[in-house]
């Protein structure tokens, strides 16, 4: 039987023409600097998102840590969104190994309004742990994949400015936010101090995120990375993966986006709850209830018919569209995603 997998967009396999450069990347010892195909990543990713250096890492997850950990001292505060991907999936590494304190703030679709992260800055008080960064996440992925604007970016970094805070962007679907928007991905990267970007999500790469910043705060972000055990050797073989990523699997992300309003057209059809506006990129996310089926009980029955998606909450599912799911593959998941609520 066939499966079309709408879990997520970390799902897809690299193509032949990916895995051939793969095969063919020059390779060296990257802890020494020496891969050249790791360097020209790096330095391809940094000028695309506008910043001076990046740093090949083997996750979001650890893209983000080593960021926290950079900007950051122990004992500081960082201000989040309350359903920020480092707040609710990263297992709670900025604390267990950053000693960091979350200041979660409720987000509108995602984004942080300027005003409340102004009145979660804490005051040079004796009392307070100092807030040292502000997170911020775009696409928002418990949101459904929304988009924050370049404007909204630039006044949160002008905020951060006000109080002297680095502004640090989970960029894991930065590219999906740009394409949204139709604007060139660095315009939502320049205003941030860091940008985390992830190769492995729309982007189809089997592994690995860069992290950018300027060239004195990814030197100590090398060595963050060391310390959390993620100096690669010879990581040219997978770096070769993200290059071409960048440059073959940018301009397709247009596509995921049509197949997933499609989806999300489709799903309000049969009677799930969802915003259409809200659906800005390649995830959907609607809510059950006026089905009368929970979401994990809707998550098997939907598997043993062949569509996979995940549910988020009691009521909540979600899916996401990405480069091994085509239009016809959406046809076909509404067609089943039909019969079994029906
Ligand atoms: N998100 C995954 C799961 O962890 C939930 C997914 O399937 O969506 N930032 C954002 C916004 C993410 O969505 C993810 C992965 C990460 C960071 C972490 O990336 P990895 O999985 O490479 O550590």
């Amino acid at each position: 039987m066939k499966r079309i997998d709408l879990r997520s967009d970390t799902l897809t396999a690299p193509c032949v023409r990916m895995r051939e450069a793969m095969q063919l990347a020059e390779v060296g010892d990257d802890v020494y600097g020496e891969d050249p195909t790791v360097n020209a990543l790096e330095e391809k990713a940094a000028r695309l998102l506008g910043k001076e250096s990046g740093l090949f890492v083997p996750s979001g997850t650890q893209g983000n840590l080593i960021a926290l950990l950079t900007h950051c001292r122990r004992g500081d505060e960082v201000i989040l969104e309350a359903q920020s991907h480092i707040f609710m999936y990263e297992v709670g590494g900025m604390s267990a190994l950053g000693g960091l304190i979350p200041r979660c703030i409720q987000g509108e679709q995602g984004a942080l309004s300027p005003s409340d992260v102004r009145a979660n800055i804490r005051e040079d008080d004796i009392h307070c742990p100092p807030t040292g960064l502000i997170c911020i996440e775009n696409t928002h992925n418990r949101a459904g994949g929304t988009v924050i604007s370049v404007e909204q970016t630039r006044t949160l970094r002008q905020v951060a400015d006000e109080y002297n805070v680095p502004l640090h962007l989970d960029g894991a679907r930065l590219f999906n936010a740009a394409a949204a928007l139709g604007r060139p991905v660095g315009d939502l990267g320049s205003p941030c101090h860091s940008i985390s970007l992830c190769l492995s999500k729309g982007l189809g790469a089997p592994v690995g995120s860069v992290l950018v910043g300027d060239g004195e705060f990814i030197t100590r972000a090398r060595k963050v990375r060391k310390m959390l055990g993620g100096g690669m050797r010879q990581a040219g073989i997978i770096a070769a993966a993200g290059l071409y990523a960048l440059t073959n699997n940018v301009d397709r992300l247009a596509d995921d986006h049509r197949h997933a309003k499609k989806l999300a057209l489709g799903l309000s059809q049969l009677g799930f709850e969802l915003d259409i506006d809200s659906v800005q990129t390649n995830i959907v996310k609607a809510n059950t209830r006026p089905l009368g089926v929970t979401g994990p009980v809707l998550q098997e029955r939907l598997e043993t018919a062949g569509v996979k998606m995940l549910y988020m909450g009691p009521d909540i599912v979600r899916f996401v569209t990405h480069l091994n799911v085509d239009e016809q593959d959406i046809d076909e998941a509404l067609q089943i995603i039909r019969f079994v609520v029906r």
